[in-house]
């Protein structure tokens, strides 16, 4: 089995694949260095509770450089692992960072999609939604590693809720370290947990879906894109951020 393959199997049965050491270390850091002015602006201007639970923020990116990159949005094997799940002319719509800072308290058990029939909530189907996470640092234990009870996302949603309520559920921290790639199944339950450190744990996320989806323009208000970063983009990275196009060249 090729690894595109495996990967792809891998998020079908578990939920998830983790690719090691896969972006660029300089191109992590570079983001790093970048992220920390956006998070304290943003931390120092903010006006509501935060918007992912106590001392946890998800904060939009803008597509230019550093946090544009070749190897984030023309890698090769993620492409095809994204073809593999979602068929042709996915696109991305979103691309965010979620960064737990000091503080004790778990998320709720979650996933990020609604059912996607209303009226049938426990059909079953394959992914129609993919989400990419990269950190910006390593994510040890203290650091608020992400957590997946794996294989849940393809169980009626009322029983992944009984799970949840009954705390039938077992998570696993998934540890990564700068350059690590999550690609995984939003519909598999997961949560944040405590970050007990005083470093931020940034973590990106890239929201793919399948090409007849659409989710809300609003999303995309936030993701400002240069006339420049445009036409650098390859024809790949062009179909897959084309809902940001028209909005937002400047
Ligand atoms: O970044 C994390 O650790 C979890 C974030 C999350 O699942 C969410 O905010 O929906």
């Amino acid at each position: 089995m090729s690894d595109i393959a495996a990967y792809a199997q891998s998020i079908r049965e578990e939920g998830f694949c983790i690719l090691r050491n896969h972006f660029p270390k300089e191109a992590i850091a570079a983001c790093r260095i970048a992220f920390a002015p956006i998070l304290s602006s943003y931390v120092a201007n903010l006006q509501e509770p935060p918007n992912r639970g106590p001392n946890r923020h998800y904060i939009p990116l803008p597509l230019v450089p550093p946090f544009y990159h070749p190897a984030f949005f023309d890698d090769d094997i993620i492409h095809a692992v994204l073809e593999t799940l979602l068929g042709q002319n996915y696109a991305m719509v979103q691309y965010a960072t979620d960064t737990p800072l000091k503080g004790l308290v778990y998320q709720d058990v979650h996933t990020d999609l609604p059912p996607l029939f209303y009226e049938e909530s426990d059909h079953l189907h394959p992914a129609h939604v993919i989400a990419i996470n990269f950190p910006f640092l390593d994510v040890t234990p203290e650091r608020g590693p992400f957590e997946m009870a794996r294989a849940t996302h393809f169980l009626p949603r009322s029983e992944a809720l009984r799970r949840v309520k009954a705390n039938d559920v077992s998570f696993e921290p998934l540890l990564m370290s700068a350059g690590d790639v999550l690609i995984r199944d939003p519909r598999c339950l997961h949560r944040g947990t405590p970050n007990t450190t005083d470093t931020p744990r940034g973590v990106v996320v890239m929201g793919m879906q399948r090409s007849w989806m659409w989710r809300g323009e609003e999303l995309l208000d936030q993701n400002p894109i240069t006339q420049t970063v445009w036409d650098g983009l390859s024809e790949r990275e062009k179909r897959c951020l084309r809902h940001f196009r028209h909005r937002h060249l400047r």
